[in-house]
């Protein structure tokens, strides 16, 4: 894999290194990874293509929801994937504060919520709406959650607010936190082989919809305030009474001081954008082929040189 790393590098190494070293600190360009794989992978594939730019990248493993302060801080500089579902609250705050930047969406168009494999909407033909998947709870109970209902949520810095939820709408689910992305693949896996019920967290675009045909449950639509104003949605007393977004964002963004002091990184940061396919493609190669992050951000980079090629001149 080092090869690849030295072969891709002379490729490009050509022309846009002494552009970008003329204009831009040495100073590393600081990307936070997070804990779910098409993040790291895309983080990783895009710190190779800056490092090809001729920037000095450096890594940081940092919690997904309190990165949007490192950014505006300039403590890291940018954050690839800002996922409107989990992230758009805590990145909106950032930009009301100042100091982050809004460098454009990509292509993909996302959605995060409560998700089951198929084979659940043949014990709860009702499905996928939520009120059907409500009438259905007691297919759901476990040893854990008693008369109720189990709902695998994702961790917790995904804040996103399945309790909350739970009890605005009166539903008889208990809403237990996976430690890891693993675990929820893990509760689909199990669950696979007796084709037992499940409804766990889940997010498009990913690996899981290639391995595991499935759908979203249809809660009541997004509506802007949901969040922060009880008066939207059926509870009129309730904060996050509504599903998330169904065609949600993905954003780019990054410290208001990264443009001026590193211009020619920036310039390419402005170009990335991933489509659907292209994401879920960087989480298969880790979740399903089980290779680290920087191989497969290389493996990736190798077979789309047409997507990214010109991104960096
Ligand atoms: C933030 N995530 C894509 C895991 O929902």
């Amino acid at each position: 894999m080092k090869k690849m790393t030295t072969a891709l590098t002379a490729g490009v190494l050509s022309l846009a290194p002494l552009a970008a070293m003329a204009q831009d600190s040495s100073d590393p360009i600081v990307i936070p990874i997070h804990n779910w794989s098409s993040q790291i992978v895309m983080s990783n594939a895009v710190g190779q293509i800056l490092e090809m730019n001729g920037n000095a990248v450096e890594f940081v493993t940092t919690d997904s929801q309190a990165v949007y302060e490192s950014v505006r801080l300039g403590d890291v500089t940018l954050e690839l994937e800002v996922w409107e579902g989990a992230f758009g609250a805590s990145y909106r705050a950032a930009l009301e504060k100042g100091g982050i930047v809004d460098v454009g969406d990509h292509d993909a168009v996302t959605r995060e919520d409560w998700w089951y494999p198929m084979w659940t909407k043949d014990a709860c033909p009702g499905l996928p709406d939520w009120e059907a998947l409500n009438d259905c709870a007691a297919l759901f109970t476990t040893a854990e959650t008693g008369e109720k209902g189990r709902y695998l949520d994702g961790p917790v810095d995904w804040l996103k607010h399945g309790q909350e939820r739970v009890a605005a709408l009166d539903m008889d689910f208990v809403v237990v936190n996976a430690g890891s992305a693993a675990a929820l693949w893990a509760e689909i896996g199990a669950a696979e082989a007796d084709k037992r019920p499940i409804v766990v967290f889940n997010w498009t675009p990913n690996f899981a919809e290639a391995v595991w045909p499935g759908e979203f449950v249809e809660f009541p639509a997004w509506e802007a305030g949901c969040d922060t104003d009880p008066a939207v949605g059926p509870n009129p007393d309730a904060l996050f009474d509504c599903g998330n977004p169904a065609n949600g964002y993905l954003k780019k963004a990054a410290w208001e001081g990264m443009e001026e002091k590193w211009p020619s990184a920036y310039a390419v940061l402005e170009q990335v954008s991933f489509t659907n396919p292209q994401i879920a493609e960087m989480a298969r190669l880790v979740d399903v082929d089980d290779l680290e992050p920087d191989e497969a951000a290389e493996v990736w980079l190798e077979a789309n040189k047409d997507v990214w090629e010109s991104w960096v001149n």
